[in-house]
């Protein structure tokens, strides 16, 4: 039977249903951006909000793929939301969305919706672009004309300062415009840090979900059983109930951390793992040089320059350890490979420079950056297209010599540009150290560097 409100109405499974009456919910989110890591996290903890005030249900928007729609319309808009962790599966049922909407002209009527009082924003790091700032402006604007009350714009993607880089957008789209009054009085747009690690959902776990719950779910969403969500406490107005959430003065610490730790280490596995032959995250860092380089690389590259405390940083990273371990998870490299370009200089570069700044030398960021110029190479070479909106530029410098990709990587405005002439030199070097080589004889050779580095 196909999940839906039907057929989960003669359902008795606790804490499997949602806690709450979805006939009686209404709008007051719009959220642009429906795909998996937005359904296994913000909607998670939306969801268990309605049970304590039902005005804020999701009135979800894709900007351009009717995907999420397609599948999950025929269901009600519910999905089941499968944790794996150590102790097993759990699944309960998400009800949090009410509906989808596809394309910038929903997204404009949505925003312009009065009752709507929160906008979330999983765009992911490419999708901060001209028509984003148009299409939320345009909804600003609407608001505006018909006396729409106070609204928080609140971006959920990996980029640094989301909040500001998210406001400083949608002003570019507003200057001159009669929008600004209302603007400046009505709207805010704090920063956060979302975590969840939500991998692809894949043709198996469809089938796997369904046969656990008995209900037919053609989108389903797997993901990890650790969840944090952490927000700076600026509103326009009330905030949901949002249950677990840690409301902060300075989203920054927590931020730097995550994006540095996690999304840094992802990234650096996501270049060397597939390289060793690895095709999991749990995979690669189970591989001792791998494990050995992100370690050495949190501990004396990243740790030093973050401003979160020695003790919490040193908890936070054992307990990512241990997300990364998780062998149900099947969180795939290629995945977290795609758009690289878009998050190199968050999770690598940013903490190389704070590292160079202090005098320190960060061999581990150094040789990271030189496995991206590497995978390129090697992807282009094989004929495999690069998911990357740089995709078509970048596939242009895998014929070059290293030295001359690398320059163009360097050049104005391109990903590494801030990389300095030193720096430049150090990524050579490292890149030397895996020019050509794989498995074996590859890890022999970043053990070497591992070890001349620690000396
Ligand atoms: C990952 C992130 O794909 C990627 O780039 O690093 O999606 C990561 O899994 C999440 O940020 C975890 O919260």
């Amino acid at each position: 039977m196909r999940l839906t409100d039907a057929a989960l109405s003669g359902y008795a499974g606790p804490g499997f249903r949602p806690g709450y009456d979805r006939a009686e919910i209404s709008a007051g989110i719009v959220h642009i951006g429906i795909g998996a890591f937005h359904r296994a996290h913000q909607a998670a903890y939306v969801d268990t909000a309605l049970a304590k005030d039902p005005s804020w249900g999701i009135r979800a928007i894709s900007m351009r793929s009717p995907d999420t729609l397609d599948r999950l319309g025929p269901q009600d808009f519910l999905y089941t939301l499968a944790e794996r962790g150590a102790a097993g599966i759990s699944a309960r049922v998400i009800g949090a969305v009410m509906s989808i909407e596809v394309g910038p002209g929903a997204a404009v009527a949505a925003v312009a919706d009065p009752s709507i009082r929160l906008l979330t924003l999983t765009v992911t790091e490419k999708g901060y672009t001209p028509t984003l700032a148009a299409t939320i402006s345009s909804g600003l604007a609407r608001r505006a004309e018909i006396g729409a009350g106070p609204l928080t714009i609140l971006s959920c993607d990996n980029l640094s300062d989301n909040g500001r880089v998210t406001e400083t957008l949608v002003r570019s789209a507003t200057k001159g415009r009669a929008v600004g009054q209302y603007l400046d009085q009505s709207v805010r747009f704090p920063s956060c840090m979302v975590d969840r690690i939500t991998p692809a959902t894949t043709a198996q776990d469809c089938v796997e979900v369904s046969a656990l719950t008995g209900l037919e779910d053609a989108w389903p969403v797997v993901t990890e059983p650790f969840s944090q969500w952490v927000i700076e406490d600026n509103f326009a107005d009330e905030r949901p109930p949002l249950p677990g959430v840690d409301w902060v003065a300075d989203v920054a610490p927590y931020e730097e951390a995550k994006l540095r730790l996690l999304n840094g280490a992802h990234t650096t596995l996501a270049m060397l793992g597939p390289m060793l032959g690895h095709r999991y995250v749990a995979d690669a860092v189970a591989d001792p040089v791998l494990r050995c380089l992100i370690d050495g690389t949190a501990r004396h590259e990243v740790f030093p320059h973050l401003s979160l405390g020695a003790a919490v940083l040193a908890a936070y990273w054992q307990a990512l350890l241990e997300r990364f371990d998780n062998p149900a998870l099947n969180h795939s490299l290629t995945q977290i490979a795609s758009d690289t370009s878009q998050k190199i200089p968050q999770r690598l570069v940013a903490p190389l420079l704070d590292a160079r700044r202090s005098g320190r030398n960060a061999p581990g960021l150094v040789l990271a950056i030189a496995a991206w110029l590497e995978r390129i190479r090697r992807e282009t070479c094989a004929g495999r297209a690069l998911h990357d909106p740089l995709a078509d530029w970048l596939a242009k410098l895998a014929p070059m010599p290293p030295e001359a990709a690398l320059e163009t990587l360097c050049g104005a405005k391109a990903p590494l540009h801030a990389l300095t002439p030193d720096l430049i030199t150090a990524v050579l070097a490292a890149h030397q150290v895996l020019d050509g080589k794989e498995g074996a004889a590859l890890a022999d050779c970043l053990r070497k560097y591992i070890e001349a580095h620690d000396a």
